[in-house]
């Protein structure tokens, strides 16, 4: 029995992904018998609703110099930001005299626009090798974690800040109450602290398990998250869906009674009771959704395998991990990952070991079937690779919502 992270209290498992890797552990074959593995169980907090994971890996196991994730490796995702910053900048007037903060700024994909827009700015970010391309793009960037520490000498160093951003970074880090106290002391009486990350609700209706892995300690909902900020004397007053991640939401927080409360929130929370968000039977339903897709997925493979097919995968995300380990995906069902992420090419995936290769290699192979590991970012990849899967007859495979073979 373990307690909520949130608010303590007892909480129960609900699934149970045995031993993973770490996510973004691409690993060299050297290195094969040395990986790290933890224990990756999800829990639901009936008084807070916080889902969660039972157990994480160290901070610095994660998010180090060799990082692997590179945000600017989608086009998509670039415009995404320009709009977050497009309409925090509606919101507070954020101009020269303003000061914006972004916690998690990674390769400096979101914070590149205050720059552009002369806009002064901190960007957070502990991974060294991200945070000094971001530095490249003339971001200040400081290289730690976010904490209430950061957060009073960054108050003290420069101001309070106007708007704090963060995307896809919130929901990876599990002492939430230091950061909420660091929001309390950095955000300025009438500033906006805005995050997105991927939506409990999305999560659950597409069957997207595989946003669970070991930097996602939090699914957040509007439920959770309204419930985070009351205990620390702030308010979510507005929320915003995202097609990104395969659906996300941003959450807009102020100290309490600075903003007016939008009903955009309490019709969230209405829905949400609707989906049964707030109800640990909902839970145990996904479970078996779960179950189903592996069953296709595998019994498709293993098919396909069996008929001589070439099947590759395309995107190495860090969801794949989940997808790979627990479904028992192995280099002999999938013969390579194509990526785009240098650092990722001529290493093996986390735990299963399948081949990571350049696009160009993938440009250079003639498959038959393509398992899209990267489905969050479908639209972008299918549009770019159109051309190609028809020059060679090669047929996509979904697995999110459901399993499914789609001709170009
Ligand atoms: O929360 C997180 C999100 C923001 O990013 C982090 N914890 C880690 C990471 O998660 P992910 O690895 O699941 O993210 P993506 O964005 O789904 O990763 C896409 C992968 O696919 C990248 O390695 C880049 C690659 N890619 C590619 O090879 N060709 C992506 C695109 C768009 C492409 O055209
Ligand atoms: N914001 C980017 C990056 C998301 S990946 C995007 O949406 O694409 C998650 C990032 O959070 C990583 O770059 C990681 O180094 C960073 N991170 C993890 N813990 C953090 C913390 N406590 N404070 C600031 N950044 C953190």
């Amino acid at each position: 029995m373990k307690n909520c992270l949130i608010c303590q209290t007892n909480i129960d498992v609900f699934m149970d992904f045995g031993q993973q890797p770490i996510a973004n552990g691409f690993v060299t074959n050297e290195q094969f018998n040395d990986e790290y593995f933890f224990h990756m169980q999800t829990a639901f907090c009936p008084k807070c609703t916080m889902v969660q994971l039972i157990e994480q890996p160290d901070r610095e196991k994660m998010f180090h110099e060799n990082y692997a994730f590179f945000s600017s490796t989608s086009n998509y995702m670039v415009k995404h930001f320009a709009a977050f910053v497009d309409d925090m900048t509606a919101r507070q007037n954020l101009g020269e005299n303003s000061f914006a903060v972004e916690i998690g700024c990674n390769d400096g994909i979101l914070s590149q626009n205050f720059v552009k827009a002369g806009v002064p700015h901190l960007g957070v970010e502990p991974s060294k090798n991200v945070a000094e391309i971001a530095r490249q793009k003339g971001i200040n960037v400081t290289t730690e974690f976010f904490d209430k520490a950061l957060a009073e000498a960054t108050s003290e160093e420069y101001k309070k800040a106007d708007a704090i951003f963060s995307a896809n970074v919130m929901c990876h880090i599990p002492y939430m109450h230091s950061v909420f106290e660091g929001i309390k002391i950095l955000l300025d009486e009438n500033g906006i602290f805005a995050f997105e990350d991927p939506y409990l609700g999305d999560i659950i209706q597409k069957t997207s398990f595989d946003q669970i892995y070991d930097e996602h300690v939090f699914f957040f909902s509007a439920h959770s998250v309204s419930y985070l900020a009351n205990m620390h004397g702030l308010e979510l007053f507005d929320i915003a869906p995202q097609i990104t991640h395969g659906g996300s939401m941003r959450y807009y927080i102020t100290h309490k009674d600075a903003k007016p409360l939008s009903q955009n929130v309490s019709k969230q929370l209405e829905f949400e009771k609707s989906l049964g968000l707030h109800e640990g039977k909902t839970f145990t339903a996904f479970n078996a959704k779960i179950d189903k897709i592996k069953s296709d997925l595998i019994a498709l493979l293993q098919k396909l395998h069996n008929e001589g097919k070439k099947v590759v995968a395309y995107g190495a995300t860090s969801k794949s991990t989940t997808t790979a380990n627990y479904f028992g995906i192995t280099p002999q069902l999938i013969e390579f990952v194509s990526d785009t992420t240098p650092i990722k090419q001529g290493k093996y995936t986390p735990g299963m070991h399948i081949p990571v290769v350049s696009q160009e290699t993938f440009a250079a192979s003639k498959p038959d079937y393509v398992l899209l590991f990267a489905w969050n970012h479908a639209k972008e990849i299918m549009e770019n690779e159109a051309a190609f899967m028809k020059s060679c007859g090669a047929k996509w495979i979904m697995y999110i919502p459901k399993v499914e073979i789609i001709e170009v």
